[in-house]
């Protein structure tokens, strides 16, 4: 079995990557080593639990890759994209290939996992204390707009545990609507009111210092904030350790049409969740030893960074997508590569586009490239179509200009696809899929 994660913050297309790429695997005929992809008809859980299973694991609890759900969303009449991903799930494929050196075929089980995207940024708590996360998370509220925690409690410090949590949660909804991803906890994320949440659930970063770190509302807090991320956090990303490749997705376009400190949060959020996973594990004897009985921990293989809706844009475009895609997370990818020399291990990454449900037509006119939609059955020009520069805007001032001439498109889904033997259009989602996976199969 192998597990593959998509990772990516909300809203960079992951659902609709996964929708896609489970329907071109089971409907396309891939030639080549692949002989046969099917849908695993035997339960998931069943596979890889080792003997010692039971006494370790404490991953979350997954749903089924809801599939059909969105194919019928996709091909009804008002051709719907998915809802905000509230649930994590799993869809298992069982894939049937011939080896190099073999006359026979065998058999390989393909496991995809989707997350809700904010509950990638809560993966940065685990390594940390109530105080150091407390730290962390004053620091990085004070970079972003008109927000500053800390004197936001300074001012309102005579005020009780749950009036401070309520004066947090609105804080980070605020950022959360503005589109920011560096925000713990998620789980205020998406909420209508802060009555959704138990009153012992609530928490909020205070500065700690030698004074106060006995005070009971600090001890309270670090409480709170320990169980949240032994029973939330931590079940979440035991899930992913299994993972041998991640494909990280990223929305680059929307990225380019906001701010600088936007820019800047989500290069720090992906250089953040990216360091929780050790791309050096599943080496030594110790391991060796364990993986004989226990899913413990596999090293992480690949992984894919991919530059998402590229259909949105221009042919000439879209490489210039994957050119900002690696600026992007250069440094993420430097401290990764860093790490794992340091134990004589290497792993890869590639960087490319793609857009898992083309919305427009490349066309030509008079030898420009240009793109289309279709409207009422007719081709028609966008006009002023998002262009993508060279290298990221280097100050507010540059993303404002760009914000001004770029406006994002609001395509729906393509419904030209509303046939039963359907494959979704696509740009470039096959090859750098199977490329990921290509040493499973040699
Ligand atoms: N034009 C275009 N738009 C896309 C494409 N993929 C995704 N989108 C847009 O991006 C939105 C978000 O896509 P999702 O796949 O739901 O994003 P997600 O990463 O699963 O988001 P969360 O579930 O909130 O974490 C969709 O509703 C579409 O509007 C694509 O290939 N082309
Ligand atoms: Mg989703």
């Amino acid at each position: 079995m192998i597990e593959i994660a998509v990772i990516g913050l909300s809203e960079s297309g992951k659902t609709v990557y996964l929708t896609s790429l489970i329907n071109h695997l089971l409907r396309k005929d891939l030639n080549g080593v692949i002989r046969n992809i099917s849908l695993d008809s035997e339960p998931s859980t069943k596979d890889g639990s080792g003997l010692f299973d039971t006494f370790f694991s404490d991953k979350a609890s997954v749903i089924s890759f809801p599939y059909d759900e969105y194919l019928e969303r996709f091909l009804g009449s008002d051709s719907l994209w998915p809802k905000r991903t509230k649930d994590v799930s799993e869809y298992v494929l069982k894939v049937v290939y011939k080896k190099d050196d073999s006359s026979g075929l065998r058999e390989l089980k393909v496991k995809l996992f989707d997350y809700p995207g904010e509950l990638f940024a809560d993966f940065p708590m685990l390594e940390q204390s109530y105080a150091e996360w407390s730290n962390t998370i004053m620091r990085v509220l004070r970079g972003k707009q008109n927000t500053d925690w800390e004197s936001i409690y300074m001012k309102n410090s005579d005020k009780n545990i749950s009036e401070l949590g309520r004066l947090y949660f609105n804080e980070v909804h605020r950022l959360e609507k503005s589109g920011y991803n560096y925000l713990q906890p998620s789980k205020y994320f998406g909420l209508n009111s802060i009555e959704e949440i138990k009153e012992d659930e609530l928490f909020f970063p205070l500065p700690v210092t030698s004074d106060n770190k006995h005070d009971e509302m600090i001890r309270e807090l670090e409480r709170r904030f320990d169980r949240y991320k032994l029973n939330t956090v931590s079940p979440n990303y035991e899930l992913l350790r299994g993972c041998s490749y991640q494909i990280i997705l990223f929305d680059v376009l929307t990225t380019l049409t906001t701010s600088i400190s936007h820019y800047n949060d989500v290069s720090y959020t992906i250089e953040k969740i990216l360091e929780q996973f050790d791309y050096t594990a599943g080496y030594g004897i110790f391991n060796a030893l364990l993986s004989m009985f226990y899913d413990y921990q596999k090293p992480i293989k690949k992984i894919l960074f991919l530059a998402t809706k590229a259909d949105m844009v221009k042919k000439n475009d879209r490489g210039k997508m994957v050119v900002l895609l690696k600026k992007l997370v250069e440094t993420a990818l430097k401290k990764l590569k860093l790490k794992a020399s340091s134990v004589n291990r290497s792993f890869s990454a590639e960087v490319d586009y793609v857009s898992a449900m083309r919305c427009t037509k490349d066309i030509e006119t008079g030898g420009d490239e240009e793109l289309a939609i279709m409207v009422n059955g007719k081709l028609e020009k966008i006009k002023n179509s998002f262009c993508v520069p060279d290298d990221w805007p280097a100050n507010e001032k540059e993303f404002e200009e760009l914000k001004s001439k770029n406006k994002m498109l609001s395509l729906s889904p393509n419904i030209e696809v509303r046939r039963h033997d359907y494959v979704f259009p696509d740009i470039n989602l096959d090859k750098p899929f199977l490329k990921l996976i290509e040493e499973e199969f040699k």
